[in-house]
């Protein structure tokens, strides 16, 4: 089976991620969808906020689940028979970090990495400008999936 990992913090989901997510799936038999688990870096959601978030975005993609792992990306794959890393590149700058992350991926247990044009329409989307932009009253309906968008002005009418 060919399985792939599309790692992310996903603080919250954005329209990009699930792009990447959905073509990958295209790609592969099986993606995990793993949201990395940092102990030293508080998100706006929980860990399991954005998992629940995310099972709910890609219940319509059979060949999708989700999971969250802590530590070396390379050690999760290895132990989870994963063989390829799928991620979305928006500009040089990304191309530059994920490069690098990629070629000592690749250095320490052979894992490969497939980074996909983004979709234009999503190129300026991140989670912490969505995040920056809902917080301060502006509109990023368009930029996220309506699931994400109702949990993150629940979260941030509730914000202490
Ligand atoms: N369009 C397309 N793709 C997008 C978009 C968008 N608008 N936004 C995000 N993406 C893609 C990118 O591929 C990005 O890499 C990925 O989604 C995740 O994005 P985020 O913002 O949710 O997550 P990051 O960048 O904070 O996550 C970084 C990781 C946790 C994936 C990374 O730090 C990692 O792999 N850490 C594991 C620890 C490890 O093994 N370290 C050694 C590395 S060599």
């Amino acid at each position: 089976m060919r399985r792939a990992v599309c790692p992310g913090s996903y603080d919250p989901a954005t329209n990009g991620h699930l792009d990447i997510i959905e073509r990958a799936a295209l790609l592969f038999d099986e993606v995990v969808v793993a949201v990395g688990v940092n102990k030293s870096k508080k998100g706006l959601f929980s860990v399991e906020e954005r998992m629940e978030m995310l099972r709910e975005i890609t219940a319509k993609l059979p060949n999708v689940r989700v999971d969250s792992w802590q530590g070396l990306l390379v050690d999760y794959c290895r132990e989870n028979d994963i063989a390829a890393v799928a991620k979305g590149l928006r500009s040089v700058s990304d191309f530059d970090y994920e490069l690098q992350m990629a070629q000592m991926n690749r250095e320490l247990t052979g894992l490969e990495t497939l980074l996909m044009a983004n979709n234009p329409a999503y190129g300026f989307v991140s989670s912490s400008l969505v995040k920056e932009v809902a917080g301060l009253g502006g509109d990023v309906k368009a930029l996220v999936p309506p699931v994400v968008f109702e949990r993150l002005h629940e979260k941030l009418a509730n914000r202490p």
